[in-house]
């Protein structure tokens, strides 16, 4: 807060970093025999935002595919979904994990 330094930069101009576009981090569901499906079909429309249809084929997939993809984010995005995620199959006694990858 208050008077900001002058880095000598003009409002038109942008640092390398400021332009660059940060790492994106793919965030997988895995399979397992224990979680239920509808358990899984919330998560996928409650933390990752996709509607039914799209949280029903993406969970069908990682039943019969072992892993799905449930989302991109930055790194600290990414590895928050994934805490929640963990943090609702604990709550609810289901082994489901995710996993996340660079992109
Ligand atoms: N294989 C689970 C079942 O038959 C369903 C399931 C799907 C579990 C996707 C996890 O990420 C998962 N009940």
């Amino acid at each position: 807060m208050g008077i900001e330094k002058n880095s000598g930069q003009s409002t038109r101009e942008k640092s390398r970093q400021e332009l660059k576009k940060p790492p994106m981090y793919h965030v997988f569901l895995l399979n397992d025999d224990y979680t239920t499906m509808d358990f899984v079909v919330t998560v996928l429309a409650k933390v990752f935002h996709k509607s039914t249809v799209e949280a029903t084929q993406i969970m069908l997939h990682v039943h019969k595919n072992g892993k799905g993809l449930a989302g991109t984010y930055t790194r600290e995005i990414a590895e928050t979904k994934i805490g929640v995620v963990h943090t609702l199959a604990r709550e609810y006694e289901f082994p489901l994990k995710c996993s996340m990858e660079k992109e």
